[in-house]
């Protein structure tokens, strides 16, 4: 792969590639049956009536799938990838005696006392009182999905790592999260996302485990207690939980300035991501590749979402923490049950392997640097596809354990300080989270490789090892195992990298000195709009910090940033704007890091209809069945639940749903308010005034208006548009056929939002 533009043979090439890797997954998954509305909670469709007739174990549901059914050491197995569950039609204990009562503890007569003889109750409640286990110590809540990935091909000159072949196929379980919060805390905060991969290879499990930022807070893992430290909740009350608008965060990123670019990521809409579908994922540092051939390059990872980048509204963010906490994971879920796969494609930048490991002034071992994608193109290598939700969110999702140092040959690391310290920290973690060194015995960690590691015993050992001799020289087994002889025999082979003549220090380079320009280029690559939302996220974030002291030094830093911004934010703090103390340099916008100005598919959207059951209900039908044709989900929006006259179900009542629900709304109606429309009963039914729409259609309305989402309407949903001061702006569409006004939707909802609409004075 060249290092500068491909040519447009390589681009046609690698666009057959990605068109045939594509259509490949779609065929797979085409046969899958699908619900149009997700969110089945079981594959059983319950009766109201207790059951009595004993049973199998309920099977999974169609868009659910476990880890390979593999042994400890990776031999696969006969069984199901659902059947390692709970068997048999009878309750059992642990040891399979069935039972005959688990509602009464074994007790002297009806009044008590228990007895201590009640095996069943204390291994019962035993098992219960250790069901827990230390949540991770950064990115503890997050949301998995097992899926596949295809290689393009056309990384061979780059890499030798054999899952990056032109269509091999590899397994991979993919974690994304959220850094600060604990793991009951809000998907929906302003935070840096986790994007890890775990590629099942048959030369070994690779992980990438990035971010949804391509640049880091710090450049030395030694700080990363620090910095973490301070972004979780104050040690004295324990608040606030999962976010950065708090003194300790700003005291410390104001004082350590290396951490204002990846701030300013963190400040833009891509810290309150829409969706995962919708992020980018970074692997932030610098890696080393070798090819075939034994040549060297410098590559940086990217993940590209093929739904593009989309971000919430700050209100929406914060709206949606109170109705829905679990809205990432939930949509995340939701997508892959209706059948809208989520997917990114894998790309590399790269770059020359040279003694300075720079790439023109940009020191590429710095990971508070990137490489903007005008110097250096992202090349895709590989499409990801998310295909499955895990059937155990414990056993999965909460036990895969991720580790940069699970690399295969090909791919090897540089001597970026952050990742050096990374390489430790991981499988240290695991010892304690995963209580003991045989987590990678656990069914998702089992790598696809086969594993002949001679190590040994520990607490849960799961392997039943055989011969005498798991020590190296032996002849007692055989003098098994046997190194592979190199690189030709399929071994990981360090890069023998050059390690300059140094004394030891404890110092960084001095291209790492310069902490402003990158911010400085991120905040003018940004679009007005999302200027706009950066000063205001700023603002909110200070306004939160009790000390003056901790907001002045944070606009000196703005300041050194952009005066503007700086000069922005302080007007909304009632503070001056201070001078720059550094001299403001001249960098070249990158509009590669703006989320504006293209169209994307829109798949696995959500459109909210709003219905008067009393009105005209024709087109309703028409327009649901056109919004699952197109790939996303209708959910019909009536004063109470049930059935509507004409038989369609209704999925969401006004009392129970709120605008940040839906990407579009459409309104076929102009429903007078029902009878519970009273603040009594709904708090949403408080701010009324307009009483011939139902109140909370009203708010309803005004949201998607304020977080300039498309609206449509027919009928006597265009009065209803008038009623709640939404009529005749950008992106309110409405027409006589209810089937045109969803075309024109539809295709307003291609740029995500009706971005001229920010900064509309409602009527
Ligand atoms: Fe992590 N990080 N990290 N990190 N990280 C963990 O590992 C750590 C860093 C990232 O879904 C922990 O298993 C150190 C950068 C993700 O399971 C822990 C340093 C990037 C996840 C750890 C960093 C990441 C983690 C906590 C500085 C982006 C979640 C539990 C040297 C490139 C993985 C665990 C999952 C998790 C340490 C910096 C991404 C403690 C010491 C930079 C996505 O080992």
């Amino acid at each position: 792969m060249p290092e500068s533009t491909p040519t447009k043979a390589v681009k046609r090439a690698v666009k057959a590639t990605v068109e045939n890797a594509a259509a490949r997954v779609a065929e797979k998954l085409a046969e899958v049956e699908r619900p149009a509305i997700p969110g089945t909670p079981g594959s059983v469709t319950p009766k109201v009536a207790e059951p009595t007739r004993p049973a199998d174990p309920a099977p999974p549901k169609p868009d659910q799938a476990g880890p390979e059914t593999r042994t400890p050491t990776s031999v696969p197995t006969d069984a199901s990838q659902t059947d390692v569950g709970q068997q048999g039609r009878f309750l059992t204990t642990s040891q399979g005696a069935r039972l005959r009562d688990s509602d009464h503890s074994l007790k002297a007569g009806e009044r008590g006392p228990t007895l201590l003889q009640d095996h069943h109750l204390r291994e019962k409640i035993t098992h219960f009182d250790h069901e827990r286990i230390p949540e991770r110590v950064v990115h503890a809540r997050g949301a998995g999905a097992h899926g596949t990935f295809i290689g393009y091909g056309n990384a061979r000159s780059v890499t030798r790592a054999g899952f990056l072949a032109k269509d091999a196929e590899t397994p991979v379980f993919v974690r994304f999260s959220t850094v600060l919060g604990s793991r009951g805390s809000a998907d929906t905060v302003r935070d840096t996302r986790g994007f890890a991969t775990k590629f099942y290879t048959d030369e070994g499990t690779f992980d990438l485990v990035g971010n949804n930022i391509p640049v880091f807070f710090i450049q030395d893992g030694i700080k990363f207690p620090d910095v973490i430290h301070a972004g979780k909740p104050h040690p004295d009350r324990e608040i606030p939980q999962a976010q950065s608008a708090h003194d300790t965060f700003w005291d410390f990123v104001s004082l350590h300035t290396e951490a204002q670019h990846h701030t300013i990521w963190n400040m833009s809409d891509r810290g309150i991501p829409r969706s995962y579908r919708t992020m980018e994922g970074f692997g932030v540092h610098t890696f080393r590749c070798v090819n075939a051939a034994g040549e060297t390059s410098l590559v940086k990872f990217h993940w590209k979402p093929v739904l593009g980048v989309h971000s919430l509204t700050w209100e929406e963010a914060q709206l949606l923490a109170g109705t829905d906490p679990d809205f990432h994971r939930r949509d995340l879920a939701d997508a892959i049950e209706s059948g809208a796969y989520p997917q990114w494609e894998l790309g590399v930048q790269v770059f020359p392997d040279t003694d300075d490991e720079m790439f023109g002034d940009i020191d590429l071992l710095d990971p508070t640097k990137l490489v903007p994608e005008e110097l250096a193109p992202v090349q895709p290598i590989g499409l990801l596809t998310l295909t499955h939700n895990p059937t155990n969110y414990f056993a999965e999702t909460e036990q895969v354990a991720f580790h940069v140092g699970n690399l295969v040959p090909g791919i090897d690391v540089t001597n970026d300080p952050l990742l050096q310290a990374r390489l430790f920290s991981y499988v240290d973690t695991q010892l304690t989270r995963l209580g003991g060194p045989n987590f990678s015995q656990i069914p998702i960690n089992r790598p696809h490789a086969p594993v002949n590691d001679m190590l040994r015993d520990g607490f849960h050992q799961q392997a039943v090892h055989g011969g005498v001799a798991p020590y190296k020289p032996n002849s007692l087994d055989g003098g098994c195992p046997f190194f592979a002889g190199g690189a030709r025999a399929g071994a990981f082979v360090d890069v023998p990298a050059r390690v300059a003549e140094a004394v030891k220090v404890r110092a960084n380079p001095a291209s790492y000195d310069d902490h402003y320009s990158q911010a400085r280029q991120f905040w003018l690559s940004m679009s007005p709009v999302e200027q706009e939302h950066i000063v205001a996220a700023y603002t909110f974030e200070l306004a939160k910090c009790f000390e003056q002291a901790v907001k002045e030094r944070q606009l000196l830093a703005l300041a050194n940033i952009d005066p503007d911004l700086c000069a922005q934010v302080a007007t909304g703090l009632g503070l001056p704007a201070p001078d720059p103390s550094e001299p403001l340099l001249d960098v070249e916008p990158s509009p590669a890091l703006s989320q504006l100005g293209a169209v994307w598919p829109t798949d696995g959207r959500v459109i909210g209809i709003v219905v008067d059951p009393q009105g005209d209900l024709g087109g309703i039908g028409e327009v649901a069945a056109a919004i699952s044709d197109a790939g996303m989900v209708p959910l019909v929006v009536a004063p109470h639940g049930g059935k509507l006259p004409d038989g369609t179900t209704v999925q969401r009542t006004f009392a129970a749903t709120r605008s940040v629900e839906f990407d579009a709304v459409v309104l076929a109606g102009s429903p007078v308010p029902a009878p519970d429309a009273l603040v009594v009963r709904d708090g949403k039914a408080g701010e009324d005034g307009v009483a011939a729409l139902d109140p909370r259609v009203v708010l309803l309305l005004q949201e998607c208006f304020r977080h300039a989402k498309a609206i449509g309407a027919w009928g006597d949903g265009v009065a209803a548009l008038e009623l709640a001061g939404v009529a005749d702006a950008p992106g309110v569409l409405t027409g006589e056929d209810p089937t045109t006004v969803f075309a024109e939707l539809h295709a307003a909802l291609g740029a995500h939002r009706v971005w001229e609409r920010f900064g509309t004075v409602l009527a």
